[in-house]
């Protein structure tokens, strides 16, 4: 199977098919990725990448690495520049076209972080201290030794996405508060100052929206908290996921049955395969009634392993050449750039910034 045949259900949300008349623009879709691992996971991939993928056909698509909200957190220097070249390069294996996408790093914008700092004299302390991420991750180490960066990281983010207006934001469940924050910040804005920004709407699938952790099946797999045993990495050898999977957490009833209340670690494992096999949960409950965990665990393994396989070879195949990377980052940026500056210098206009100009003698 090819990383691109399963389509995932309606969204919770549905933009059902683009609403424009023949040659109108395409509604525009926007969506980010952090370079902070080596590899995406299997929640970034089936909650976000997977539906840039496909979204791509009928919207305008704008995606980029967000180097910028990477530098939050303690980070190396060397290793964030080769983990975006392997973020671009992993967007590419799973399908994104840089000739239906504009494919761009966050930094190579500016008018992302000249917005965010505007949007940060719009934002109340109190609103961005309720922010659940900045909390949970602000707690590993207690707020005092958290980055202000990490505090105004969804302030940067409702820049991100405000500046090319978009219609829809495809992320997964964790990142829908971020999106209430943008949605407020950019009624307000709109309000106190002149209507400037399209109010976007989620686009959240609610199938593939929280992937969890095959040891700790009610945490949702993240790379920053996940243990190595509980988190896919899209790049690993296919026979260590493969192993990880067999020895993924269940319980000790026996029964196949979709229900993430009481049996979370199973449920996991049934979403996984309906959502990279296409058979509906119903037709796979039926399909294991009576079987084992053991004939779970291992067809599930042998899907991941085939989708995996075509997508790790294509990513490893497009690390070699460096130079295609950085054309399609630049071309992203060049698509991008000049629709964020657009915005920025409307934005500017309404705040009261005096635009630069030449004096008259
Ligand atoms: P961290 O653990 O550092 O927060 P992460 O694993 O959550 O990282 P991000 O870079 O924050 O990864 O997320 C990228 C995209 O993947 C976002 O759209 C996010 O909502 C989605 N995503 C992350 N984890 C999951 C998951 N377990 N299930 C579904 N979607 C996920
Ligand atoms: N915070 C997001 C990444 C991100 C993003 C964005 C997503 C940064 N800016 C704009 C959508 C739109 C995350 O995935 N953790």
């Amino acid at each position: 199977m090819s990383a691109t045949t399963a389509h995932p259900p309606a969204p919770e949300t549905a933009p059902g098919p683009p609403a424009t008349a023949e040659g109108a623009a395409r509604p525009r879709v926007l969506s980010g990725i952090q370079p902070t691992s080596d590899s995406y996971h299997l929640g970034n991939y089936l909650g976000a990448v997977r539906n840039w993928q496909i979204l791509q056909a009928d919207y305008q698509p704008f995606f980029f690495i967000a180097d910028q909200h990477a530098i939050t957190v303690d980070w190396d220097p060397k290793l964030l520049r080769e983990r975006t070249l392997r973020s671009v390069a992993q967007l590419l294996a799973a399908g994104v076209d840089p000739e239906k996408s504009a494919i761009f790093v966050q930094s190579h914008v500016p008018a992302h972080a000249q917005l965010a700092w505007v949007l940060n004299g719009i934002t109340g302390f109190g609103e961005a201290r309720r922010m659940t991420q900045f909390k949970d991750k602000s707690a590993k180490e207690g707020e005092g030794a958290a980055s202000v960066g990490l505090f105004t990281y969804p302030v940067l983010m409702a820049a991100d996405i405000l500046l090319y207006r978009p219609h829809y934001v495809p992320v997964g469940e964790d990142q829908r508060q971020h999106l209430e924050l943008t949605r407020d910040l950019a009624q307000r804005f709109n309000h106190r100052f002149k209507k400037t920004f399209r109010v976007p709407e989620p686009y959240i699938l609610r199938a593939t929206s929280k992937i969890y952790d095959l040891q700790e099946p009610t945490r949702k797999m993240s790379k920053s908290s996940s243990s190595p045993s509980g988190i896919i990495e899209m790049l690993d050898d296919p026979k260590v996921t493969a192993k990880k999977i067999r020895s993924a957490v269940t319980d000790s009833d026996g029964e196949i049955r979709y229900d993430p209340d009481e049996k979370p670690g199973v449920s996991n494992l049934l979403s996984l395969l309906s959502a990279l096999g296409g058979e509906s949960i119903a037709d796979l409950e039926e399909q294991y009634a009576g079987k084992g965990y053991g004939q779970l665990k291992g067809d599930l393994a042998e899907v991941v392993t085939n989708y995996v396989t075509p997508y790790r070879d294509r990513t490893l195949e497009l690390l070699d050449d460096q130079t295609y990377l950085l054309q399609v980052m630049a071309e992203g940026a060049g698509q991008a750039g000049p629709i964020a500056e657009a915005t920025l210098r409307d934005v500017y206009q309404r705040i009261g910034f005096v635009a630069p100009g030449t004096p008259a003698r």
